[in-house]
């Protein structure tokens, strides 16, 4: 019998010991705060940023949410993340991505200090990241790599097949399972034969963006499972890139969606949010 990978369990664990950590921090005259970026109307990023927003207010960190109409120019946020990054009350920035497509996405992250980027998309920390020698790990890959060794599951030896090669999931995700001492492969659009090198792992981790494009036949019996996918379907519901109903009964372990990996995402940014504070302390 398979079993159900908790992600909203998980990351509440994470929140209360970070809950715990900001009071520690308050206690000592240091304050936690986290400034969420929008612009435009995207219905999918609000409900993000909501859901930072109230995550921050249940650990005592202090969101400052800077919502800016749809046709800001580069200029008006880039001052805005320079003023940010000046701020001493703010320990992490946050830009949520996508941006509108006449705002240049590379220069803006750019112009976040290292120090701020809780997200980690900076270059200097994906560099970081790369050589094993970071504060900030991306929030996405950092919680699946807590889903599963918090689960009790090792990674060392393993053979681990990431699906997706997207500079916010998948190659960062390699990275990390790479520094777990985990034998990782990469596949594609244009991986030949990719249901056969699937089925060869014993952690599958899912970011392709397709709604249940991960089969039955992909997966090794005993396999662990992570889906990352978050596709909205025409009655509104979220659908994964795994077909769960059909891969579970193959499965050790298994996220669902929604409920998997999406929770561990924010807890980690809290995560990160926290770090930036203890670092500014130094
Ligand atoms: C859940 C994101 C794609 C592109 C930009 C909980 C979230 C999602 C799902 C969430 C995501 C996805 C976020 C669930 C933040 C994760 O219960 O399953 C939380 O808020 N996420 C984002 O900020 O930008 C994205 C996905």
């Amino acid at each position: 019998m398979y079993k159900i990978i908790d992600g909203k369990q998980i990351s509440a664990e994470i929140k209360e010991e970070m809950k715990k950590e900001v009071a520690a921090l308050n206690e000592s005259g240091v304050s936690v705060g986290l400034a969420v970026v929008l612009v435009g109307n995207d219905p999918a990023s609000k409900v993000y940023i909501g859901n930072k927003k109230k995550a921050c207010e249940a650990l005592g960190i202090v969101s400052s949410e800077y919502l800016l109409p749809e046709d800001t120019s580069e200029q008006s946020l880039l001052e805005l993340v320079d003023k940010l990054n000046r701020d001493d009350s703010v320990d992490g920035i946050l830009v949520q991505l996508p941006l509108p497509r006449h705002l240049d996405e590379k220069k803006i992250i750019n112009a976040i200090s290292p120090d701020k980027d809780v997200d980690a998309f900076h270059p200097i920390n994906v560099g970081k990241i790369m050589i094993g020698d970071y504060i900030f790990a991306p929030c996405t890959p950092a919680g699946i790599i807590e889903l599963i060794e918090r689960s009790g599951i090792s990674l060392e030896g393993k053979s681990c097949v990431v699906i997706g090669r997207s500079n916010i999931v998948g190659k960062p995700m390699s990275m990390l399972l790479l520094h777990k001492n985990a034998t990782v492969t990469i596949c594609h659009s244009r991986t030949k034969n990719l249901a056969e090198v699937v089925s060869s792992a014993d952690v599958v981790v899912a970011a392709v963006g397709k709604p249940k494009f991960v089969t039955a036949n992909m997966v090794k019996e005993g396999a662990v499972v992570i889906d990352v996918g978050i596709n909205r379907m025409a009655d509104g519901k979220l659908c994964g890139d795994v077909n769960f109903d059909a891969v579970a009964p193959k499965c050790s372990y298994i996220t669902p969606v929604p409920g998997g990996v999406g929770p561990m995402t924010i807890a980690m940014l809290m995560k990160n949010t926290v770090a930036a504070a203890k670092q500014k302390q130094k």
